[in-house]
């Protein structure tokens, strides 16, 4: 049982950076100094995963077959990656239509991405905005608007006492007035969230550890900013800390492989280990950031608290500062759940920042007002769709304007 903490051997700490450099990481190679007692052993030979080599040569589902339980899906294609034959005919057709869709400016896509939010929204405030006077009766169907677009008691409440001090600053009297005045509620209840995440220019490796529960687009997410940082002029390494499921791992390595990243990964074994040895990687390449992705779990499951937690401990023996995000991607169509997920990995971790995933699939919109009121954690990103440019940095003037626009 000790023995699974036993130091590495000398000769395994050797880094070959020609292999980092040029290609995907061979993890066949361990690198550096792990600390004595967090990290289990090295794997031995069989164990490793060579990630380029089972791309390129082997497919890894051959490799790890036995242990795939499930099938988490792989990165959906680029609009340049799209091999249609039927769309093929019109080509030059097409690529104008392709283009027009990569062209979309992100307000559009945005809108696009909350109008399920939006026309529930819309539709029952239609009743509210279409006219009358301003009463006590009207302030209560506002409240049951807000309540059902899952705002959650707290933020209704500041939003409806809000609405009603800006009425009587403004005298407003007449209903269809309140369109303006709850978005400027709604923008100054969310304006705090708005954090984007800004890369140090001098701080390498900059570590962002993503955590979640299964199915809520970490990967995804991973894959998303490895590219959006490539093209800020960042160098980024992933970390498939995703170990207790083979195919997640093929997942990552697919998202490495598309945008040329290499991907620090084992087959089988310890996250924290993957983690480690990935951190070690990029400070001996000088990598500038180090996405670690994570297995899901629910904050009900105790020991795989535990188990994240030894992540982030090993992680900072890599490097004391590290890792210097904690991210928690949420899935937005799961509603007020968010709240008491945020709260729990908050309490275990401290998180310095959430990604809101697939506010397009929902008319939960809502649910980021919750998460202002309840525990107002910076939002980095939030997540519109399955396409590489579906997920920006969190604007809450644009958000308010796609979730109350007219
Ligand atoms: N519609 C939509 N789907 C998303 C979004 N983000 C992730 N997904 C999908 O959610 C599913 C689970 O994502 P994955 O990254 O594997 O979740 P993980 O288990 O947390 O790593 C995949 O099918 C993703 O394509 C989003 O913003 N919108
Ligand atoms: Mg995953």
């Amino acid at each position: 049982m000790f023995g699974l903490f036993k130091k590495k051997k000398p000769a395994e700490s050797e880094v070959d950076l020609s292999k980092v450099k040029s290609q995907p990481y061979d993890n066949s190679v361990f690198l550096g100094d792990e600390p004595e007692e967090e990290l289990p052993p090295p794997l031995n030979n069989e164990q490793k995963v060579a990630v380029a080599k089972h791309i390129h040569g082997n497919p890894i589902s051959q490799l790890v077959a036995d242990t795939i339980d499930d099938n988490p899906p792989l990165p959906p294609s680029l609009p340049d990656e799209n091999n249609n034959t039927a769309e093929k005919k019109n080509n030059t057709d097409n690529n104008d239509n392709t283009n027009e869709t990569v062209r979309l400016s992100w307000a559009e896509r945005l809108r696009q991405g909350l109008s399920k939010s939006r026309s529930q929204m819309a539709k029952s405030l239609a009743g509210i905005f279409g006219g009358g006077k301003i009463d006590e009766d009207l302030y209560e169907d506002l409240e049951a608007v807000l309540l059902g677009a899952d705002m959650g008691v707290e933020a209704t409440g500041t939003l409806l006492q809000d609405v009603r001090c800006r009425v009587s600053l403004k005298g407003l009297k007449d209903a269809n007035e309140l369109r303006g005045a709850l978005k400027d509620a709604l923008y100054e209840l969310l304006k705090p969230l708005e954090q984007p995440l800004k890369l140090p220019e001098n701080s390498k490796p900059f570590v962002i550890m993503m955590t979640g529960v299964n199915g809520a687009g970490k990967t995804t997410s991973i894959g998303k900013l490895a590219k959006q940082f490539q093209v800020q002029g960042k160098s980024v390494l992933l970390a498939a800390g995703d170990t207790f499921r083979a195919a997640a791992r093929e997942q990552l390595q697919q998202w490495g492989e598309r945008n040329q990243v290499a991907v620090i990964s084992q087959s089988g074994g310890d996250s924290a280990a993957v983690c480690f040895d990935a951190v070690e990687a990029a400070k001996a390449r000088g990598i500038d950031v180090v996405l670690a992705d994570t297995a899901g779990r629910l904050p009900t499951q105790l020991h795989l608290m535990e188990e994240i937690k030894k992540v982030k401990r090993v992680l900072q023996k890599s490097l004391p500062d590290a890792p210097h995000e904690i991210i928690l991607v949420l899935d937005a169509t799961i509603g007020q759940n968010a709240v008491n997920q945020v709260i729990a990995f908050d309490d275990a971790l401290g998180l310095t920042g959430l990604i809101v995933s697939k506010l397009d699939g929902t008319a939960k919109g809502g649910i980021l007002a919750a998460l202002a009121s309840k525990r107002p954690i910076p939002v980095r990103y939030i997540g519109v769709g399955e396409g590489i440019d579906d997920l920006r940095p969190f604007d809450a003037r644009a958000f308010t304007e796609a979730l109350l626009g007219e």
